[in-house]
């Protein structure tokens, strides 16, 4: 017997994504009684057998975060005695990878899968209040900040873990360079279904300034990018499946900076149409020198910041080149984005 891919609700959705990336016989193989038990939308029983809470509507949960023209939400912030604070809450909610397709459950930070992104200046002091409303407990992970121990969010090693219904509060300063960074849930349990069900999200730093030009100059536009590949989800940017992704939009001329960020358990190398690009830093930190390049192979819970310059219109995708990450059946399908190029004139 094959070993079974893990999977939660939403299961039987994921056994049609696999037979239709061919992967049927890791299905069929697999010793998992329950691939042909009757589809439901009950609660899994958590680790202490406890049965969780209701789960969220379809589209609700968010906060009526800014949706931003790559599909992620910008986590608003209040100043408060010289420190940034945003607020987190993580809950079950539904989620879509593409209009239509079997809404599936989530565990989303404040209803979105990636969870809403953060964005700070380096420098910038911080205060992150993280509310619990899952049925097990949880923590949050500043991955690749440089936070003092007691801020690293690993539950039952640098704190205790945020039990259901408990309020959390992250505070430290950004003292890593510009780039692309990110946060997931990382309790002493269960870390791997927590973010099998969506506990991640993109944590930007921004050099040192204010107003988007001053701190990017010689860039137009700034992208970021989460892929994921988890079994409740399939492969996705930004918590959606190709058609569904959104077409990023560019005019020639312009120098487009994007963050990519691998939040998936295998490696996804990402290939540009059109033209090459150039990694300009990886995990936060600048390269010594820029390496132009046309794929970029990532690896899981590494990040990179690239540099495009969009010197003919057209409509580029920018993909993983494994096909069965972006085929379904005959279909384009997957991990696949687009840069919409116009022309200037
Ligand atoms: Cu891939």
């Amino acid at each position: 017997m094959g070993k079974c891919p893990k999977r939660y609700t939403g299961w039987k959705w994921v056994v049609v994504v696999l037979a239709a990336a061919g992967l049927t016989g890791t299905v069929a193989g697999c010793s998992d009684s329950t691939a042909n038990a009757p589809q439901t939308t009950t609660a899994p029983v958590s680790a202490t057998g406890q049965t969780k809470t209701a789960i969220a509507p379809l589209g609700t949960g968010s906060q009526g975060e800014p949706k931003q023209a790559d599909g992620l939400r910008l986590l608003p912030y209040t100043m408060k005695d010289g420190y940034k604070v945003f607020h987190l809450t993580i809950q079950p909610v539904y989620w879509q990878t593409q209009p239509g397709s079997k809404p599936v459950e989530a565990w989303a930070f404040n209803g979105t899968v990636p969870g809403p992104e953060i964005k700070v200046n380096q420098g910038d002091k911080v205060r992150i209040q993280v509310t619990n409303k899952l049925p097990e407990a949880t923590s949050v992970h500043w991955h690749g900040l440089d936070v003092p121990f007691a801020q690293d969010g690993v539950g039952g090693l640098s704190q205790p873990d945020i039990q259901p219904g408990q309020t959390w509060t992250y505070t430290f300063t950004v003292n890593v360079p510009p780039g692309a960074y990110m946060y997931h849930s990382h309790p002493m349990n269960d870390m791997m279904k927590e973010e099998t069900m969506g506990a991640f999200g993109p944590f930007i730093v921004e050099p040192k300034g204010t107003g988007w030009q001053q701190v990017h100059p010689g860039y137009q536009r700034e992208y970021t990018l989460m892929l994921n590949d988890s079994s409740q989800f399939g492969y996705t940017i930004n918590g959606l499946s190709y058609p569904a992704t959104p077409a990023l939009p560019a005019k020639v001329g312009d120098k487009v900076l994007v963050h990519l960020i691998n939040i998936g358990d295998m490696n996804h190398p990402m290939h540009m149409h059109g033209m090459h690009f150039q990694e300009i830093g990886q995990d936060g930190y600048p390269l010594p020198a820029p390496i132009t390049m046309d794929t970029i192979d990532t690896a899981p819970g590494t990040t990179y910041d690239l540099s495009f310059q969009m010197n003919q219109p057209g409509k580029w995708l920018f993909h993983c080149h494994i096909l069965p990450h972006v085929t379904s059946g005959t279909d384009m399908s997957g991990m696949i984005t687009l840069f919409d190029v116009s022309d200037n004139s």
